[in-house]
């Protein structure tokens, strides 16, 4: 008998960022030649931060312990404390950093009310103002692609084409928050360098979709690389034999972006099968890669989030009524229909329990911050 059949199911779609290191990319990670990279002396490192700035079409690239470390440094390195920088408004840079660009860089972030993240040139514009002593200096503007809480959703090349001429003709750097820019072109099939090249900088992340256990990269010019790795220092993401964690890194990148359209298959599968339950809200053609997110009525996300953890599905509240979940490398198919099937249970009991509740009519009442979650 299969001793595991006694073991409780676990899904986690929490986010691609829980995937556990396969056992081939463990072996990588032993076998890996090391040195001290802040000596410049790890050649793991370095083949990683070559690879990656050849995918991406950029002279450079240097490999950080984060995204959201990558992220902050392009911010450092574009701007002076008292500048601007254009952001959507749900961007993980400005959402989901801990205020990072106004503690660590002393930048104010003018925010871009995008469609499901994606804005264009006449939006970038109307936040623009004249150099006058009275302003900010807007220095830099932020995509994310795809977008997080947009729903994974993909940035269109042209509209990316139409952001940068307006930025550009205003004189203004652009950074591209590339956190799962692999998702984007597995799903489009366009190049990572294609999505890249408009860009002065591009922040990448492994420890996504592609499964490893740690580490980003951020690409540019050779100067601005040089630049950036005085910031990494300062920012104390200077790390010794990382060549354990470039080599992970660098057997995703060989092996793990292909797959990711096992993931946007899933990710459409639970979409679809969400559909079609009573209670909860999505299109499903939204759903463009790897990240779900629906409403739910009634009960609060919260209360959803809990029930599901009881029946072995994890999954975020991202609002009071929004639920987000993510398809992964530990995850496949006998996994999402089990998901699915819970998730159609737990839909059932609750349009039975609101049929037969006196308070159907009422609004869930949530607790502010009721959640760790990140919502
Ligand atoms: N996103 C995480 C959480 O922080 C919300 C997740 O689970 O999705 N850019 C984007 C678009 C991201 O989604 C993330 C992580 C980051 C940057 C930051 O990466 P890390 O977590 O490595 O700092």
């Amino acid at each position: 008998m299969n001793p595991n059949l006694s073991v409780p199911r676990v899904v986690d779609l929490r986010s691609d960022t829980v995937t556990l290191p396969t056992a081939a990319m463990r072996r990588a990670m032993a076998e890996a030649e090391v040195g001290d990279d802040v000596f410049g002396d790890d050649p793991t490192v370095q083949r990683l931060e070559a690879r990656t700035a050849d995918l991406l079409g950029k002279e450079a690239a240097v490999f950080v312990p984060s995204g959201t470390m990558g992220n902050q440094i392009a911010l450092r390195a574009h701007t002076e404390p008292g500048d601007e920088i254009v952001v959507e408004s749900e961007a993980h840079i400005y959402y989901y950093e801990g205020g990072a660009p106004a503690a660590l860089s002393g930048v104010m972030c003018r925010c871009v009310a995008g469609r499901r993240g994606v804005f264009r040139g006449t939006d970038l514009e109307s936040v623009l103002r004249p150099p006058d002593v009275h302003f900010a200096r807007t220095r830099l503007v932020c995509i994310e692609n795809t977008h997080n809480r947009g729903g994974g959703s993909l940035w269109p090349l042209e509209a990316i084409l139409d952001v940068a001429a307006t930025a550009r003709r205003h004189d203004l750097r652009l950074h591209l928050d590339g956190a799962r820019l692999w998702n984007a072109a597995v799903a489009t099939g366009i190049p990572e360098r294609d999505y890249a090249a408009p860009f002065d900088s591009v922040n990448v992340c492994f420890s996504k979709g592609l499964g490893a256990p740690v580490g980003s990269a951020l690409a540019g010019t050779r100067e601005f690389i040089a630049r950036a790795r005085r910031f990494r220092k300062q920012f104390g993401g200077g790390m010794r034999q990382a060549g354990l964690l470039a080599a992970a890194a660098l057997h995703a990148l060989e092996h793990h972006r292909e797959r990711l359209a096992e993931d946007h298959a899933h990710a459409r599968y639970l979409a679809a099968a969400l559909a079609r339950l009573p209670g909860v809200g999505i299109d499903p053609d939204a759903v463009q890669t790897n990240i779900v997110r629906f409403q739910v009525t009634r009960q609060s996300a919260r209360e959803w989030v809990e029930t599901l953890a009881a029946a072995g599905v994890r999954v975020l509240a991202t609002g009071p009524d929004a639920i987000r979940a993510v398809t992964n490398l530990n995850v496949n198919r006998a996994d999402i229909e089990y998901a699915a099937g819970v998730l159609a249970r737990v839909a059932a009991s609750e349009a039975r329990q609101t049929q037969s509740s006196p308070q159907a009519d009422e609004d869930p009442a949530v607790p502010p911050n009721s959640s760790s979650a990140p919502r």
